[in-house]
């Protein structure tokens, strides 16, 4: 199996490969190539999650508008943020920022090496007893992983998991080689999932696929789902899941 190969579409779910991607551009990004990993198109996903390279120097044409709630995860380079003359901060590879779906920005690579990014983007879903989140930002490193009750299985929150007011949490789970989840999970959530470290074997439904690192998986809501990662190394990845709603 080629590498192209391992990109897949099933029921309740996609696997897309570096090998799969088609970029494509958006005007805030010009020239710049952004790959759609997935977006409302693929139902019923809520979510846009996008790949976006940035130039050396390079970065938004313009400022992007208000509208939705954003979060920017880098995985190379260096990205500022800015929201206003005042208020911007330069995000290094495993930096993230959060902005509320009030809050316009523009972003910039550094000077002297291109960047890339993840964003995230969806309709804010409020609930009449929180005010939405303000704007945050940090750095996977700010805080340890905390364990979890499976030994060599680990998690760092880069949202708060506990403030009703966010509509949907980023974590990273970690795997020591070997190590998976417990169980096949079946959940009313929906995932963006990007591997960032290592690999392994990733159950969807009724199919299994062996994923490796910048790999990226969609799963609908109820799409069954469990994960171990191979025996080689540790295994990492980002995880969106939409939270404190109840699905109407
Ligand atoms: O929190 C989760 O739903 C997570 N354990 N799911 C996953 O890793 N596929
Ligand atoms: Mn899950």
């Amino acid at each position: 199996m080629t590498d192209a190969d391992r990109g897949a579409l099933g029921h309740g779910y996609t696997v897309v490969t570096p090998a799969n991607h088609y970029p494509s551009r958006l005007p805030e990004f010009g020239d710049q190539p952004v790959v759609k990993l997935v977006t409302p198109r693929m139902a019923p996903s809520r979510i846009g999650e996008y790949l976006v390279s940035l130039h050396a120097g390079g970065g938004t044409t313009r400022r992007v508008g208000a509208g939705y709630e954003r979060f920017f995860y880098v995985l190379d380079g260096a990205v500022t943020v800015r929201i206003a003359a005042s208020e911007r901060r330069t995000l290094p590879a495993g930096g993230f920022a959060y902005l509320p779906s009030d809050t316009a920005y523009e972003l910039r690579a550094g000077d002297d090496a291109p960047a890339r990014l993840l964003i995230v983007k969806r309709q804010y879903e409020g609930h009449a007893a929180h005010d939405a989140p303000g704007a945050l930002s940090g750095h996977r490193d700010d805080q340890p992983f905390a364990p979890t009750a499976v030994a060599g299985f680990t998690r760092r929150e880069l949202l708060p998991v506990d403030d009703p007011a966010f509509d949907f949490a980023m974590s990273l789970l970690r795997f020591e080689p070997g190590v998976g989840l417990d169980k096949i999970e079946v959940h009313d959530e929906e995932h963006g999932l990007w591997m960032t470290e290592g690999g392994g074997t990733y159950v969807l439904g009724t199919d299994e696929h062996a994923v490796q690192a910048e790999d990226f998986i969609y799963m609908a809501p109820y799409c069954p789902q469990g994960f171990t990662a191979s025996a080689d190394g540790p295994a990492e990845y980002l995880l969106y899941k939409d939270t404190w709603r109840d699905g109407f």
